[in-house]
């Protein structure tokens, strides 16, 4: 049986992932949710700074999922997923992926998704499954780069409505655990570089080629200009229009 959501609402934290940690180190239940209507301190990978402004939704899922850690990627793919398809449901607002964690409208950046974990060897002991989406933000209100969906649409969209949406929907692709190729087809099919020729910075390198695919961990498989294949795990993308 699927645990009932339970959604709490903030004015304003820090960052919903810090307070959802912590209600998960506190033997809270998966599926309670953590929103916030704005963050003072939200975050992105490695620590980058989030704008978490009033006006976007900015919210955090505690999941156990039974998986071995190992398989834990495949969370972000399937997170995507289904908040893209929840978007477009809701809105008919086209909203497409960038590898490997961006939601876009157009070439700009709709939202982000991160995920931090505590593992106990191989096993998952709670995923904190974070999700920030521009929504109702005017232009002033957005970094650059960034996009809301109301500066397309053209219109304010009701948050809890959204919110909805995306949970129900990630609840339901959450039964996909065991069918990560389902998940990286259709995250594939949604990417705005498929293929395209683009550049990965890394930690410690830069890769430039095709980008080809990702593979069931989430990888993103890249044939480099000597035709030879790397597959990258985490970084930067940047599609090159030469
Ligand atoms: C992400 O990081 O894209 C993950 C963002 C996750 C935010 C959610 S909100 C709820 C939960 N609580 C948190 O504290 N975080 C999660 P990354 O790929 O590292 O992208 C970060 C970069 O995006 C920054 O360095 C900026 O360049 C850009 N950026 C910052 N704020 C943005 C915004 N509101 N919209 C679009 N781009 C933004």
């Amino acid at each position: 049986m699927v645990a009932s959501l339970k959604i709490l609402h903030y004015k304003r934290l820090q960052s919903t992932n810090t307070t959802a940690y912590r209600l998960a180190q506190q033997s809270a239940p998966e599926w309670t949710v953590v929103v916030a209507d704005a963050q003072t301190k939200g975050r992105g990978r490695r620590g980058r700074r989030w704008e978490s402004p009033k006006g976007g939704l900015w919210f955090s899922i505690l999941l156990r999922p039974t998986v071995p850690s190992p398989k834990l990627p495949l969370l972000q793919f399937l997170a995507a997923v289904a908040t893209r398809q929840a978007l477009e449901n809701e809105t008919g607002v086209s909203v497409k992926l960038k590898w490997p964690n961006d939601l876009v409208l157009g070439q700009e950046k709709l939202g982000g998704i991160l995920i931090e974990s505590k593992t106990l060897g191989d096993r998952v002991s709670f995923a904190i499954l974070g999700i920030g989406l521009n929504i109702n933000q005017p232009k002033a209100d957005l970094s650059p780069g960034a996009a809301s969906l109301r500066l397309l649409s053209r219109k304010k969209h009701d948050l809890r409505l959204l919110l909805r949406a995306i949970l129900e929907q990630v609840r339901s692709t959450y039964n996909d655990w065991d069918n990560p190729s389902k998940i990286m087809e259709e995250w594939w099919r949604n990417s705005i570089h498929r293929p395209s020729r683009v550049q990965v910075t890394l930690p410690k390198d830069t890769v430039t080629g095709i980008s080809r695919g990702i593979d069931k961990d989430g990888r993103l498989v890249i044939e480099t200009d000597d035709h030879t294949i790397r597959k990258v795990s985490e970084g930067s993308l940047r599609i090159l229009y030469d």
